[in-house]
């Protein structure tokens, strides 16, 4: 019997590791309640309102953590075993907390967010052994931006240079995005996408009256290598967690 004790662990619809690894990503439903989004969302909108107002009409901003320490009112989301189980079962090792971002769109002004692939900005080798688990806390419809793949897209890493004007945004040319390839992935709030750190995805602008929250984490394997800092100054050095074991090239 297990004991009461346990903590939860998310369970993994039947296909889900083989639909990843042929396309890139995976949908897991109903991971969090409604109550467990509701409360990370209103850590995430103090978050926002802070960066509203310190970037005033600016439509696209970064919350950037620069001493690598995990805010404390995310801790515990970023630290639930669902989501370390979830890395671990699709890396098919144990899985290593590296980073969170919040994904955040206002009604009627989030922006759009377009094509990449994650790897492109952080070279991690072998890619299949990075991942983002990314978590819907509203519901996330086309209607107001919700992630949109190309299939199959994280067999190859592509070329990236920043955006004119944008140069937070890398995206590769975008002749080389094959859009008959494309998959539009509304969420339930609460669900998680696993997401390839080379698979290739963006989001269109919040064209509705509601926000369209997202938390995401990443995650990598003990044998990593990494061709930037990322590991450097990953969480799993900073939450009392056993310390990656940090590799070079
Ligand atoms: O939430 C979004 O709209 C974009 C998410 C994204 O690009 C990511 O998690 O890497």
């Amino acid at each position: 019997m297990t004991p009461l004790s346990a903590p939860p662990i998310a369970e993994i619809p039947p296909g889900a590791v083989r639909r990843y690894q042929e396309r890139g990503w995976a949908v897991i439903p109903e991971v969090f309640s409604e109550r467990e989004a509701d409360r990370v969302s209103a850590a995430a909108m103090r978050v926002s309102a802070a960066e509203l107002a310190a970037h005033p009409g600016e439509r696209f901003t970064v919350d950037a953590s620069p001493s690598g320490e995990l805010q404390p009112r995310f801790r515990a989301f970023a630290l639930d075993p669902r989501l370390a189980s979830l890395a671990t079962a699709f890396l098919g090792r144990r899985a290593y907390l590296i980073r969170d971002q919040l994904f955040c769109k206002p009604p009627g002004f989030g922006t759009e967010k377009p094509y990449h692939q994650e790897n492109a900005a952080l070279l991690f080798d072998p890619p299949g052994d990075m991942l983002v688990t990314w978590v819907a806390l509203d519901p996330a419809s086309e209607d107001n931006g919700c992630l949109r793949f190309i299939d199959a897209s994280h067999h190859e890493l592509l070329d990236h240079k920043p955006v004119p004007g944008a140069p937070y945004h890398l995206v590769p040319d975008a002749s080389a995005l094959d859009m008959s390839q494309e998959s539009v992935v509304p969420a339930g709030k609460g669900s998680v996408i696993v997401i390839h750190s080379q698979a290739l995805h963006g989001s269109a602008a919040n064209r509705s009256s509601q926000w369209r929250r997202a938390y995401s984490c990443h995650w990598v394997t003990d044998r990593v290598t990494c061709g930037t800092s990322a590991l450097a100054y990953g969480y799993s050095r900073t939450v009392g967690q056993e310390p990656y074991p940090h590799r070079s090239p």
